[in-house]
């Protein structure tokens, strides 16, 4: 086993800088597109074979350092009685979004060994399978909430931020039953053998740092409590540079960070108290392999004082990236320092 990845989340000396890619197994790779072919998205994460299968693809392609469950942050809505369609168009839609207060007597809560069961099944083939670790995965409850609320992807979260201003109680009703939900299916994830979990909070940065103490930080700060160090946990709060130490509040293991901060500030801000994750601009990977290979080196270079370093892209690789190109990221980290 691979154990470098675990090694750098604990904070401990590695030879080298563990690497994964968030969305590491997607679109961008042609191995991926041809098992979509026959297959929807959502029977994709349903499928234990075939998720196990698209979870595989990068190991062996990009030679990363961990590997991550593939599923995706709003498949446990389902059994909480929301109507979701992944359009190829406009990508998650939910058909019942929750509008005013009443909407949330119809959330029930999940089983997640019963109702989300091919979860645990991809997860025990995929141990049997693979010799890196396995990162599972929740959304956090403000990002989750923004999804239940607007009924899919939005540019400035007006439904959202109107229920959290007009009826905070309901808001946080609606907090409330996410992170509840949102600990147990954790919980079902680690006891069926990921080696760490990350917590992606992709819209949180919508927010101001007062309403993030507020209406978001002290949820992930309950899921990440209740987790109780069992797996390390790594919370991805994408676009709140200005608020990290608020984010380093939560709890994490390790804070993962995007490109809009330079890595030495997050070292410096977070005191080497906790390991870090990231951060090069996805669309870095759209250069040539000499300035892929000088960006990497630059954050390498940064991240040196960390408590640990995990080396990964800001935010999801772009479905226009070359494989290549993924590939010689991974490898310039991989090589670095070596002459
Ligand atoms: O094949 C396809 O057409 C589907 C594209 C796709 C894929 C490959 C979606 C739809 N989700 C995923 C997988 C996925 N999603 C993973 C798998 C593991 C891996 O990293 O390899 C993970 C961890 C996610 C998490 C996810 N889904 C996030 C958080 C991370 C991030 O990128 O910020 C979010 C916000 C989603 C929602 C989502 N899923 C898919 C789409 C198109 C969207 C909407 C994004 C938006 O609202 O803009």
């Amino acid at each position: 086993m691979n154990d470098t990845f675990l090694k750098a989340c604990r904070g401990e000396k590695t030879e080298y800088t563990p690497v994964w890619i968030m969305r590491q197994a997607g679109r961008y790779l042609p191995q991926y597109r041809k098992v979509r072919e026959n297959v929807d998205f959502l029977t994709l994460c349903k499928t234990p074979e075939l998720a196990a299968e698209v979870t595989i693809q990068p190991l062996e392609i990009l030679k990363v350092d961990a590997a991550i469950l593939f599923s995706d942050i709003l498949v446990p809505l389902e059994p909480m009685g929301i109507d979701l369609e992944f359009s190829e168009a406009k990508g998650p839609i939910i058909h019942n979004p929750i509008r005013k207060e009443s909407d949330l007597d119809r959330l029930r809560n999940i089983i997640p060994d019963d109702e989300l069961s091919f979860v645990a099944e991809t997860i025990k083939i995929l141990t049997q399978k693979i010799n890196v670790p396995l990162i599972g995965f929740a959304g956090a409850p403000f990002t989750i909430a923004t999804y239940m609320i607007e009924g899919g992807s939005s540019k400035n979260f007006s439904k959202a931020k109107t229920i959290m201003y007009q009826t905070p109680q309901a808001f946080l009703r609606l907090m409330d039953f996410i992170t509840d939900n949102t600990i147990n299916y954790l919980i079902s994830q680690i006891n069926a053998g990921v080696s760490a979990v990350q917590i992606f909070d992709s819209w949180v940065g919508a927010l101001s740092p007062y309403d993030f103490s507020r209406y978001a930080l002290p949820y992930v700060q309950k899921i990440i409590s209740a987790i109780n160090h069992k797996v390390p946990v790594i919370y991805f709060a994408f676009n709140s540079g200005s608020m990290l130490e608020l984010v380093a509040k939560s709890g994490a293991d390790i804070i993962a960070l995007d490109w809009r901060i330079e890595i030495s500030d997050a070292v410096n801000k977070l005191s080497g108290s906790v390991a870090i994750q990231g951060n090069l601009d996805p669309c870095i990977l759209f250069g040539t392999d000499e300035l892929i290979k000088e960006r990497v080196s630059l954050i390498l270079n940064g991240a040196k004082g960390a408590k640990g370093h995990i080396f990964n892209l800001g935010h999801g690789i772009l479905p226009e990236t070359s494989p290549e190109k993924a590939i010689r990221m991974v490898d310039a980290v991989h090589n670095y320092g070596k002459s």
